[in-house]
């Protein structure tokens, strides 16, 4: 595990999700226990992308499905009280989510990103505002958010943000993330619904 964790976590952000597309299940499920270590003890929930199995192995705090993984009520089945989370890209497929038993979604890309080629448009912050209208679960928004536009987001009824290059090709990530974090104690509690 090296400095970016930490850094992140000095940065009190307070998710971390684990992603490893290029990795054997065998260093994943390395990786994902070393991080878990660290995230236990810092109080940060360790979520699992694409694999049940991992989540499951490490005793992460949950999974994040696409909806191209197992299904949502079947992963609901294995990771019990567990949390399960799915991407979603447009209102069917939030509601889909909150009736098929989701415990958050994720709803993207708000803006452009070119971390991940997601065949869909960026949807935008009014969008994200409708979907926040029609579902009552916890939304994490992700694609293209940055610490410039991430008051939008939650402004928007984001409960939470995802940020992948917005954190990790910052200079420097700690200050970064502390800032961010930092917009977020600010703007929690203000959104519209
Ligand atoms: N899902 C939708 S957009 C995206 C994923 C995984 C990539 C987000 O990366 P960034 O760098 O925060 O735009
Ligand atoms: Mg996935």
């Amino acid at each position: 595990v090296n400095s970016t964790l930490q850094d992140l976590i000095k940065g009190q952000v307070n998710v971390i999700q684990l992603r490893a597309k290029e990795l054997t299940t065998r260093e994943f499920f390395d990786l994902a226990n070393d991080v878990r270590e660290y995230t236990c003890s810092a109080g940060c929930l360790l979520i699992i992308n694409d694999r049940v199995d991992v989540a499951l192995a490490c005793r992460a705090d949950g999974v994040h499905l696409g909806q191209e993984d197992l299904p949502l009520d079947i992963a609901r089945k294995l990771m019990g009280d567990a949390l399960v989370g799915i991407s979603t890209h447009d209102l069917g497929q939030a509601q889909e989510a909150v009736s098929r038993g989701a415990d958050y979604i994720g709803f993207g890309p708000i803006f452009a990103t070119v971390t991940k080629s997601t065949g869909y448009t960026p949807r935008g912050i009014e969008t994200l505002h409708e979907i926040r209208r029609a579902v009552r679960l916890p939304i994490v928004a992700i694609g293209g958010i940055t610490e410039h536009n991430v008051a939008e987001v939650w402004q928007a009824g984001a409960d939470s943000a995802a940020m992948i290059s917005g954190l990790l090709g910052a200079e420097d990530i700690e200050t970064t993330a502390k800032r961010v974090s930092d917009v977020y104690a600010r703007l929690a509690g203000t959104r519209v619904q």
